[in-house]
């Protein structure tokens, strides 16, 4: 693999900042940030009834008493309720489709955009890239946040950007061997069908020009990195964020440690809470991640529930302190006749069994009074009938063995399981709602 060093040059100093400099930053910020969101009717209203005052404000641990925001809040004040400076100081607006429901709107000023810009650049460089880098990018662009976010930082850095966005599959690996891209950003269920495209085109992945991936958007397991860094020979680290802090670039892995993903904490506060009873967790114990930013202008976010389940663990290759990769969201959790799962779970099985490929899907539905759950993935390459059914049943038999599930498991052909262009649907969920 391509060699990547890190040197201290060109980094911000908050990124080594020590515990107490970084404390004192963000207590400064939040004071601000309170401040900024208490001229919204909606923080306003939520502060007043808890008789709190920003200027009240005394320590990092006080924030625990203020309420959470929710994605329903955001909509509840769709589409620019949560706006905190006039309509003409918004330059840009992102927003999410979301699966259920009602769309969000995020709103930027130009403070903001810089904020992003820098903090994604920062981000890049994290994971090793540099200005002399070509930076292909197939994150969809739009109203996701992805492409815009990644396409600002990559030309803070001063790469050379190629907007290739998502799609068109056969068009990417064409640009990338012609352009020569040495970085790429996508998805990593979308870096997945490039990988099937480079071979379906005759081409060894190994030998493209690209050294560095930057994945994320949604989960992926360690054993999926593997599986791109060993087909591509480069290192694929993973960057983390959400519309409503941001987009990409809240937190990101280090390329000299790939241990977790590092929170930019003079940007954002980070707190894990038990997703039940919403007390503050400890560090170290799994969770969900809460929130709330510190610098932004247009639409302060205070306590944020992200509904993603990870932990806090301390700083390594920077002081931030780093958040271990995201297993799932707790939305995203299935129950399957009491068992609890998340798909994470069953991707590193799959990738654990030698001739499956790692696309697959979950369908749930009930048979009878009994939920049932269909692990739908395909093989690597074609093959005979009989090794086919002893492959279906050592699948099915790794997954009860691990994960104590009994499951159908359903292996097409190459290419039989739906190809995101983003983010993967990973779950199908067709049990009555009772
Ligand atoms: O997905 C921002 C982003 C774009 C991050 C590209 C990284 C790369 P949203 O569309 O608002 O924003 O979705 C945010 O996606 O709450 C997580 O559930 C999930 N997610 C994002 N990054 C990761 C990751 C963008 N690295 C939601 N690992 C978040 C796991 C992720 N889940």
């Amino acid at each position: 693999m391509n060699n990547v060093t890190a040197t201290k040059i060109g980094y911000d100093p908050i990124e080594f900042a020590s515990r107490d400099e970084i404390a004192a930053l963000q207590l400064s910020r939040l004071k601000v940030s309170l401040t900024r969101a208490y001229t919204t009717p909606h923080y306003r209203a939520a502060f007043d009834k808890l008789g709190f005052h920003p200027r009240d404000l005394a320590a990092l641990t006080d924030l625990a008493s203020l309420p959470f925001t929710t994605k329903g809040d955001l909509r509840a004040t769709y589409p620019f309720g949560l706006f905190a400076v006039p309509r003409d100081q918004i330059v840009r607006i992102h927003a999410s489709s979301g699966t259920t429901g009602k769309s969000t709107v995020v709103g930027y000023s130009q403070a903001d955009l810089d904020v992003w810009s820098h903090l994604m650049a920062r981000s890049l460089r994290a994971t090793g890239v540099v200005s002399s880098d070509i930076v292909h990018l197939s994150y969809g662009y739009g109203l996701f946040t992805g492409g815009l976010g990644f396409h600002y930082g990559a030309e803070k850095l001063g790469c050379m950007v190629v907007p290739a966005s998502a799609g068109m599959t056969a068009r990417q690996v064409t640009m990338i061997e012609d352009f020569g891209a040495t970085v790429i950003g996508s998805t990593p269920s979308y870096m997945l069908a490039i990988l099937d495209e480079y071979r379906a085109q005759g081409r060894d992945p190994a030998k493209s020009s690209l050294r560095i991936g930057v994945f994320g958007g949604e989960p992926w397991t360690n054993a999926m990195r593997a599986e791109i860094e060993t087909a591509f020979n480069m290192h694929a680290l993973d960057c983390y964020g959400l519309s409503e802090m941001m987009g990409p670039g809240v937190g990101i892995e280090c390329v000299e440690t790939k241990d977790g993903l590092h929170l930019w904490e003079d940007h954002f506060l980070a707190e894990i809470i038990d997703p039940e009873t919403g007390a503050v967790l400890p560090d170290g114990q799994m969770g969900e991640l809460v929130l709330t930013s510190l610098t932004k202008e247009a639409m302060p976010i205070i306590r944020y529930r992200t509904r993603d389940l990870t932990r806090l663990l301390p700083g390594t290759a920077r002081s931030m302190r780093r958040i271990e990769k995201i297993r799932g969201r707790s939305d995203d959790m299935i129950i399957l006749r009491g068992v609890n799962v998340f798909p994470s779970q069953i991707e590193e099985q799959l990738l654990s069994q030698p001739g499956i490929s790692p696309h697959f899907q979950l369908d749930l539905h009930r048979d009878g009074r009994m939920d049932k759950m269909v692990v739908r993935t395909e093989t690597a390459e074609t093959l005979e009938t009989q090794a086919h059914s002893a492959l279906t049943a050592a699948l099915a038999k790794r997954i009860r063995q691990s994960l104590g599930l009994t499951v159908d498991v359903q292996i097409g052909a190459p290419g039989s399981v739906p190809r995101s262009q983003g983010k993967a649907l990973r779950v199908i969920d067709n049990r009555p709602k009772d």
